[in-house]
């Protein structure tokens, strides 16, 4: 008897639990509809004129669209970003886990002679094109299962950044509309990345790479072009094969002495992550105000600038950061990322 009514509370949690969540799914969609004055419809016909206009086949265009409709869990996840509603630790627990870094090591032996070539061409260490490769689909395990067409009109339409998501619409699809992919395999993140570097449409133009020369540049399918694709887009962001990424450091106990002189010039460029980083400053100048590396030995004698992270706020680790972070932030704009890319790296060393 309780058995049973154990079950039925059960399923009428469960039952309301899906009601909750269908209410919100139908909120999202419905706001963006009610903040796009234009009718969906009319919205996807000129989006045809236009695409046709760019050189776009009517009939991919149709097939495209055939069953397009906006898709409101993309929208709820475009509003909630998860990397600012957890702490620094669970981030890094999840990302840089046990089973990653153990999966990492075996994919950079399993691919060793690949990713040494494509370290060699590009200047840029194996470590890291395997810890971007991790971080981004877990080694190529997930590319993401959302139709990025449906995806990208959702994000278009809706008017929040919508010129944005327009522009990369129109990439996805001239990637199917050249056959780089097919339009059923045109799937990834929710947000529109694609294949096993995560590209956005746009960036697949600019940085894909065919590494193996059989005339497809395949993020999707070819390991050895997704890590010369991931490898080229941070060569050609700058990176700099003699450099790694930055190190944790201890702060003296009378760092807080120092806080007006490592205040990051006005007006001093970067992402949106890079405008909580500290002043670059060069690794001596941070040995004299008493940085230690997290064993206590002092900071390597290389003539480099560094700038401070603390990801966590003042009281939280801090970490020192060289131009290579930088070009992980291109990559993805977020402290976190960038960090665990970084520790993931010295892990797979
Ligand atoms: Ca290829």
């Amino acid at each position: 008897m309780q058995k049973t009514k154990n079950k039925l509370v059960s399923f009428t949690v469960f039952l309301l639990l899906l009601l909750f969540l269908l209410k919100t799914g139908l909120q999202a969609a419905e706001r963006v509809y009610e903040e796009n004055p234009m009718p969906f419809d009319q919205w996807v016909s000129e989006l045809k004129v236009e695409a046709l206009a760019k050189g776009i086949d009517e009939a991919l265009f149709d097939a495209a669209f055939a069953d397009i409709d906006l898709n409101s869990r993309v929208i709820e996840l475009d509003r909630s970003q998860p990397e600012f509603t957890q702490t620094f630790e669970q981030y890094m627990s999840r990302r840089v886990s046990a089973t990653r870094i153990a999966k990492g090591r075996e994919m950079m032996a399993k691919y060793a002679d690949e990713l040494a070539a494509v370290a060699e061409h590009y200047g840029v260490q194996a470590r890291f094109i395997a810890s971007i490769w991790g971080m981004e689909t877990n080694y190529g395990g997930y590319t993401g299962g959302y139709n990025i067409i449906r995806s990208l009109a959702t994000l278009a339409y809706d008017p929040r950044r919508a010129r944005f998501f327009r522009t990369q619409l129109f990439s996805a699809l001239r990637i199917a509309n050249e056959g780089h992919v097919s339009l059923e395999n045109l799937k990834g993140s929710w947000g529109g990345a694609m294949g096993q570097s995560q590209f956005m449409p746009s960036n697949f133009f600019e940085y894909a790479q065919d590494f193996d020369g059989d005339g497809r540049r395949d993020i999707w399918g070819t390991p050895i072009d997704v890590f010369a694709s991931i490898a080229n887009y941070l060569k050609k962001h700058g990176w700099r094969a003699d450099l790694t990424w930055g190190r944790q450091i201890v702060l003296p106990e009378n760092f807080v002495s120092y806080e007006n002189d490592i205040t990051r010039e006005d007006g001093a460029r970067g992402c949106r992550a890079e405008r909580s980083h500290s002043r670059k400053i060069l690794l001596a100048g941070w040995q004299d105000m008493g940085l230690k590396r997290l064993n206590g030995d002092d900071l390597p004698k290389v003539d480099v600038t560094a700038a401070l992270v603390r990801p966590a706020g003042g009281s939280g680790p801090a970490f020192l950061t060289y131009h290579n972070f930088g070009r992980i932030l291109n990559y993805n704009c977020a402290n976190y990322y960038a960090l665990a890319v970084g520790q993931l790296a010295d892990q797979l060393r």
